[in-house]
């Protein structure tokens, strides 16, 4: 079977889910072959205006999506396996290290927690997906209608943070998910975090990277862009926030 081809709606990039009416005017390049040998998709971005975080602050935690603060501000969900990093990511990126609680104990986020940034844009942290071995279908058909429901419903939704642990080898509960965002088409790039963190006998973070690039690769035409960052080093920390104003100043001019 060859690869599914890739239309920024396919791939969900920061373009296609934009209601009718306030459709970006955004250019989408052929993609592009990067140095690493993948195919990536290339987004005509406005450069960064304003992408350093001077003012971070906790707003709320909500049950459900009709609870969460109005979606007037863009926002960019954080998502991925409990215990991949994403409380630890939003504390990195802030430069805050008490905004958010990090645990070495997997499910700590529980609730849609929203946090607002230089009193213009939300941070987003939701729960973590499958990590325990003994998660029920049902509990894993929850968190999928729970999530679902939060990218259908949010129009101020600019794109999705999928975090992927590069200390393991690719696990089959992130393909599912990066081809669930896919096909949903909602916009999202691949977070890979701890990248600082070598597990002992396990493969090297690199190849775990490049071993999950290979995965998607096989499934799609091109990849989303791809970011490897540490919340201990701060590694990638700048080129991610870079990204964000970008996406952030096209949302802007969409308006
Ligand atoms: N070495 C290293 N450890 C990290 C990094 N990021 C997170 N951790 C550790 O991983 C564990 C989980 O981090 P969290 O940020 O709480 O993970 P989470 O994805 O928010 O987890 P849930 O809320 O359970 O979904 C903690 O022990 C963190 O200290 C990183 O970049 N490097
Ligand atoms: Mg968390």
């Amino acid at each position: 079977m060859s690869a599914r081809p890739l239309t920024p709606q396919a791939l969900g990039l920061a373009c296609s889910r934009v209601p009718p009416g306030r459709r970006l005017r955004l250019a989408v390049r052929a993609a592009a072959n990067s140095s690493d040998g993948f195919t990536y998709m290339q987004l005509d971005l406005p450069p960064p205006l304003f992408s350093n975080i001077k003012k971070s602050e906790f707003i709320k935690s909500s049950i459900k999506v009709a609870e969460c603060p109005p979606d007037k501000l863009p926002e960019f969900a954080l998502i991925g396996r409990s215990n991949v990093g994403k409380s630890s990511l939003i504390n990195s990126l802030t430069n805050n290290a008490k905004l958010a609680k990090v645990s070495k104990e997997p499910g700590m986020t529980k609730l849609i927690n929203h946090y607002l940034i230089n009193d213009n844009w939300y941070l987003v942290d939701l729960p973590g997906y499958g990590f325990a071995k003994t998660a029920s279908k049902a509990s894993r058909d929850d968190w999928i209608r729970f999530t679902k429901d939060f990218f259908i419903t949010r129009d101020n939704l600019v794109s999705v943070l999928l975090l992927v642990d590069s200390s393991l080898p690719p696990q089959q509960v992130d393909r599912e998910c990066a081809d669930w965002l896919a096909e949903c088409e909602v916009p999202f790039c691949i977070v890979f975090t701890k990248i600082d963190n070598r597990k002992r006998d396990m493969p090297l973070n690199a190849a775990n990277i490049r071993a999950f690039k290979q995965m998607m690769a096989e499934e799609w035409e091109a990849l989303p862009r791809c970011f490897e960052t540490s919340s201990k080093t701060g590694a990638g920390k700048s080129e991610l926030l870079g990204y964000v104003a970008s996406l952030r100043e096209m949302h802007v001019r969409s308006k």
